[in-house]
């Protein structure tokens, strides 16, 4: 995919802040720090389009970003930050649902997990919740530079079977830029 243009446009936790351009958007979710912005960036070929951070639990808003002036991605804040205030982690559930729920120009999901680690509570309730609306899902296995091929494929058979969904996974790397044709391919067959 060419990327001519990719712009920050605003953040918004509430439905009537949401931008209203009838373009097609593709969530970007999964847990707090497992690289979903800078999955985003690799993605955009942007070292900081989006902002990334050792801290985890950053982004607390819904962010939106014009790609080619033609359809958009949604970077949805992370969950199961523990550390995060109380206030914050209750806005959490409502502010997702509501976007993934009533959001007209949603075409779908990229759900980031981490290739290492099995998959968290967190990432089979979202597994489930998109099944049960049906918004169509594809499953990005980041940090696939930390792990050796066997291991991919292994941990790639244990993240289908624990989140209990038939969408495709693709291993990706923020840091190789693995993955990311195969992603994009999945990518325009949702947006188009
Ligand atoms: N080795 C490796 N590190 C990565 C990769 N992707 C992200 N990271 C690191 O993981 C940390 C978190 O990355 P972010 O992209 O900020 O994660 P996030 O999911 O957007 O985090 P929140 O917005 O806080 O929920 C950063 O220190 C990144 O450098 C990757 O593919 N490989
Ligand atoms: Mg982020």
């Amino acid at each position: 995919m060419k990327i001519f243009s990719a712009d920050y446009i605003t953040s918004a936790e509430e439905q009537k802040d949401y931008p209203s351009w009838g373009l097609r958007e593709l969530a970007f979710g999964g847990r707090s720090n497992v690289g979903k912005s800078s999955l985003i960036n690799t993605l955009v070929g942007r070292r900081n389009l989006v902002k990334t951070s050792k801290t985890p639990g950053r982004t607390r808003k819904l962010n939106f970003f014009l790609i080619n002036g033609a359809f958009a991605f949604v970077d949805l804040p992370g969950y199961g930050f523990a550390r995060a205030p109380l206030a914050v982690r209750e806005r959490w559930g409502p502010m997702v649902e509501t976007y993934l729920t009533q959001r007209r120009e949603l075409a779908g999901m990229v759900m980031v997990v981490d290739s290492r680690l099995r998959p968290t509570d967190g990432d089979k309730e979202l597994a489930l919740f998109l099944r049960h609306y049906r918004i169509p899902l594809v499953i990005a296995a980041t940090k696939a530079d930390k792990i050796s091929r066997s291991e991919m494929m292994a941990r790639r058979r244990s993240i289908r079977e624990e989140l209990d969904h038939d969408a495709p996974i693709i291993p990706f790397s923020a840091r190789s830029g693995q993955g990311k044709k195969e992603l994009w391919k999945e990518i325009k067959s949702l947006i188009e």
